[in-house]
Order: structure tokens, then sequence, then C-alpha cells
């Protein structure tokens, strides 16, 4: 995240999206493509990097001579999943500047191992786009370009991150939405929006943008039904790396605040490493997180949350 408080000149896509009350997050396994972009400067173009977790690290298809048309990822699970639906980062998400100069996918076309095909046109906007599949057994997809936004430099075409979800649970609350004391105005490098802290991406996050360093800042999830938890799984600050992590302010205890008015306070570790936290089980609507106490970053005020979601 970079401090330039630049006016954003690019209006998101505001998803109304939201996943169904149970929806599990499908495991990739291996991976292949029918061309990758070269590598260069030390930076590569893989297609494992469309499930790392990281949307500033993307698979490039390698057709040097046009847009990529027909080019495909293809995506391997562990055995038969009953995929719902995917949510897709389209294009290079390093920053706005390289996402507007790279071709975004506007048609792809999925097909599944059992030799059935479904296309969408996706939205031509830098954020993760929740679409819904006709529900479809499947061990695989290649996903293939069928047609691009152009990009206003470059003709390669990128995938930053994808995922897919199917029909089973590992027990997390699906946040139906969510409210913030505040939110950081989207910059350069994107934008800093609570749902990103539900999205699995480590290197998208929510930030605070109140006057001080985050200290009674707060997110609230609000759940489809009542739902009883007792995990709260939490990517605290910067989660692309340990560095990154410190420069900004870390939470280090939390209040939380349930639906029925009843509170408990968790002690959070100031790392940006994926941590599972445990409290006495609530059956609960909604959860209010306040930031209670932090530990100060390296370089900037500001406290952010990559990924911030309940389970059983
Ligand atoms: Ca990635
Ligand atoms: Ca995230």
């Amino acid at each position: 995240m970079t401090q330039r408080a630049l006016a954003a000149s690019f209006v998101l896509a505001a998803c109304m999206c939201s996943l169904p009350a149970f929806a599990g997050v499908v495991k990739i396994t291996s991976s292949s493509a029918s061309s990758i972009y070269p590598e260069s400067d030390g930076v590569r173009y893989l297609p494992e990097q469309v499930y790392d977790r990281k949307v500033s690290q993307n698979w490039t298809e390698g057709d040097q001579k046009s847009s990529g048309l027909g080019e495909w990822i293809q995506l391997d699970f562990e055995g038969e999943k009953n995929l719902t639906s995917f949510r897709i980062w389209n294009g290079t998400f390093s920053s706005y500047d390289m996402w507007t100069r790279s071709n975004r996918i506007k048609e792809v076309e999925l097909e599944f191992s059992d030799g059935t095909k479904q296309s969408f046109v996706l939205k031509d906007a830098m954020s993760g786009e929740l679409v819904d599949l006709k529900p479809v057994t499947s061990s695989s997809v290649k996903m293939r370009i069928k047609s691009v936004y152009n990009g206003s430099t470059f003709t390669d075409t990128a995938i930053s991150e994808v995922v897919f979800y199917d029909s089973t649970s590992d027990g997390s609350a699906n946040v139906k939405s969510w409210k913030t004391s505040s939110t950081y105005e989207a910059d350069a490098d994107g934008n800093y929006e609570a749902a990103n802290m539900a999205d699995t991406a480590m290197d998208t996050m929510w930030c605070e943008a109140s006057e001080g360093d985050g200290v009674s800042e707060w997110v609230e999830a609000s759940f489809a039904s009542r739902t009883e938890i007792s995990t709260l799984n939490l990517v605290n600050g910067n989660g692309y790396n340990i560095m990154y992590a410190m420069k900004g302010n870390l939470a280090t205890e939390l209040l939380l605040t349930f639906s029925d008015g009843s509170t408990q306070t968790v002690t959070v570790k100031a790392s940006g490493i994926p941590q599972k936290v445990s409290f006495s089980p609530v059956t609960t609507s909604s959860v209010k997180v306040t930031v209670m106490t932090l530990r100060k970053g390296k370089e900037f005020n500001d406290l952010c949350f990559s990924e911030l979601q309940f389970a059983k």
C-alpha cells in the first residue's frame, strides 16, 4: 500500500454478489497453460501464480503476436468437486497503472472435465469478481480467453488470481455484508474495501482511514443467519509478506461484540502470518471487531486486516 492519496479517477464495480451460506474453497493441486509470458527482470508469469493467494502475482499468456485469444490456463482439483461459483481477479493487479495498460479478459470460456462449457462476460473492473456457475461436477477447469478489453499500452492478457467454490463447508461463516468505522480511499495500488477480508487473497485488505493510529476503529460482519462461531481466522496487516506487514500498525487486542450485545476480548499476534484465535462459542448474527491495542508500524500509521473470517 502506498500512501499516495491519489484522487480515485476510476470507479470500482460495486459488486453486490455474496456467497451462499455454505461455500468451500476448492483446493487447486496443479496447473498448466497453453503459453507463458517469459520471465523478465526477475518477474515470472507462471500458471501456479493464479492460486498463490496473491493478486500482485499473475499468469500472463505468452502469445507474442496478438492479444492471447484462444490461450488457456487449466486448473486441476483433488478429484471431482461440485463447483458453484468462482472469483476472478481479471488482468494485472500489481498496480492500477499496470492493470489499465495491460489487457483484461472480456469473455472467458470455462471447460470442465466432463467436456461441458460455460462462458461469461466479465466486468472490466479492478476488483475480484464473483461469478455464479451453473452447478457442475468437475475435476478440472480450463479457462480460455475468448475476447479482451484492450490495455492502453500492452497486448498481453493476465489473470492475477482465481478461487473456485463448491457446496461443502469448512465451518466458515460467510459474510452477507460488512460495515466499517472508516475505509481508506482507493489509491494507485487498488481498493481497501471490507470485502477484501473474505476473499482468500493475502495481499488484498481493508484499511481504516482515521486521523489516528487505528485504535477504536472497527469492522462489523453480518451473517446470513445466526451462526455458531468460536474461531477467528485472521491475517493481520498486509499479508503479502512479513516485511510488508511490519510497515503498518498491527492490532494486538480486539474486542468482539456479538448481536446480543455480549463481548469477548481476544489477543492477536502482531504478525502478517495467518493465525487462528479461539474464543468461547457464541451463536450470533453479527460480530463487530474493534481494535483495542496495537503495535506501531515502521512506515505507515494505518491499520489493515488482509483476512478476517469466523468459523466454528
Ligand atoms: Ca496470484
Ligand atoms: Ca484478502
